[in-house]
């Protein structure tokens, strides 16, 4: 708490020295403690210059989505009030998985790189040091398992609404999981979930945005983009991670009073999918055919050449006439 006002202060008061006596009164701390959470955040990455007879001044802060640097974006009652920041991990949906059944409702993990980051069916995700938003969402909803599959939509339509407000874009969703800007990924999404019979135990929503990455490997470059790369100018992820946090506490709680028939509109809307010529690979194994809509449930309707229609609740989906982004 003292250490969060502390940065507030000195954030109001950057580019001026702030005296040590006036940090004191204002925190209700000593000099010790003062001094000593400077030192801390030092460490952390804030340039502080100190001088003995007129006191501190915040020169630059880190830019990390530590939990002090994006609560003054965040409006949640919930989600990221528990939140774990890490500069260096595996795949934050490992961690979410590890601590899920011991942490609360609404718990985020952020990490600024991720050496193993994950897609689906083992694919993998590219996620270098300090360029995107990669994070994972510990929900503990109550729902019946089969509804949780429709978390992933919810979660997309948060993204996309953020993009939106931050960036001033008009991002899609390629049916279930990515975002597509300009034909390209600049996001995906995995959800895994725990589960018994009739119960959740918890799912972990994993978020990945390529926000300000400016390469990808070669492999990637014909399908992935970041935010930076379309807009040409730097997007502040602080601003971009609160707002995604802040959609995703309002679609998540209105899907769980209302429904999908709160989220399916939208869902609609900002589809890529729907009205083009798709091959799906799923449980039910390869169907080609024309997307016609998303069902109350949350499906993607396809017609076949046959002229029959299915619902198919997940799979992969390439859109014909785009590239292949599987
Ligand atoms: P997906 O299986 O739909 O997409 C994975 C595919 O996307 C890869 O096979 C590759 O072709 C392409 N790809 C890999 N990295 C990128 C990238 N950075 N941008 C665009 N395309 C890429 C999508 O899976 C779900 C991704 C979730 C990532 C988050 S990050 C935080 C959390 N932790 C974790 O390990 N995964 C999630």
């Amino acid at each position: 708490m003292v250490k969060q006002q502390l940065i507030k202060l000195l954030k109001e008061n950057k580019g001026e020295y702030i005296s040590g006596q006036k940090m004191c009164k204002q925190l209700n701390v000593s000099r010790t403690t003062v001094w000593k959470h400077i030192k801390e955040l030092e460490k952390e990455g804030y340039e502080i210059k100190a001088h003995h007879k007129m006191g501190y001044m915040l020169i630059s802060e880190p830019d990390f989505l530590t939990h002090e640097e994006i609560l003054p974006y965040l409006k949640t009652k919930f989600i990221g009030k528990n939140y774990i920041h890490k500069l260096n991990i595996n795949s934050t949906n490992d961690l979410a998985k590890e601590i899920a059944s011991t942490s609360p409702n609404g718990t985020v993990i952020v990490a600024e790189e991720q050496t193993e980051g994950r897609g689906r069916l083992g694919r993998s995700w590219f996620s270098q040091k300090g360029c995107g938003i990669w994070m994972s969402v510990i929900l503990k909803p109550d729902l019946q398992p089969q509804q949780a599959i429709n978390l992933t939509q919810v979660s997309a339509i948060a993204v996309v609404k953020a993009i939106e407000e931050v960036c001033n874009r008009e991002t899609k969703i390629k049916w279930p999981n990515d975002i597509i800007l300009n034909n390209k990924k600049v996001c995906g999404i995995l959800t895994e979930m725990s589960s018994e019979i009739d119960r959740i135990n918890y799912v972990v929503i994993g978020i990945g945005v390529n926000v300000n990455c400016d390469i990808f490997p070669e492999e990637l470059r014909d399908k992935a983009t970041s935010l930076y790369l379309e807009i040409h100018s730097k997007v502040d992820r602080k601003k971009l991670i609160g707002s995604i946090l802040n959609h995703l506490e309002f679609y998540y709680s209105k899907y769980l009073q209302k429904g999908f028939d709160f989220i399916r509109p939208l869902s609609i809307e900002k589809s890529i999918t729907i009205g083009k010529e798709i091959k799906v690979i799923g449980l039910e194994g390869v169907i080609e055919g024309k997307a016609i809509t998303i069902d109350s449930n949350g499906s993607l309707v396809v017609e076949t050449k046959e002229g029959k229609r299915l619902s198919i609740m997940s799979g992969d989906v390439s859109i014909r006439g785009l590239l292949d982004y599987i």
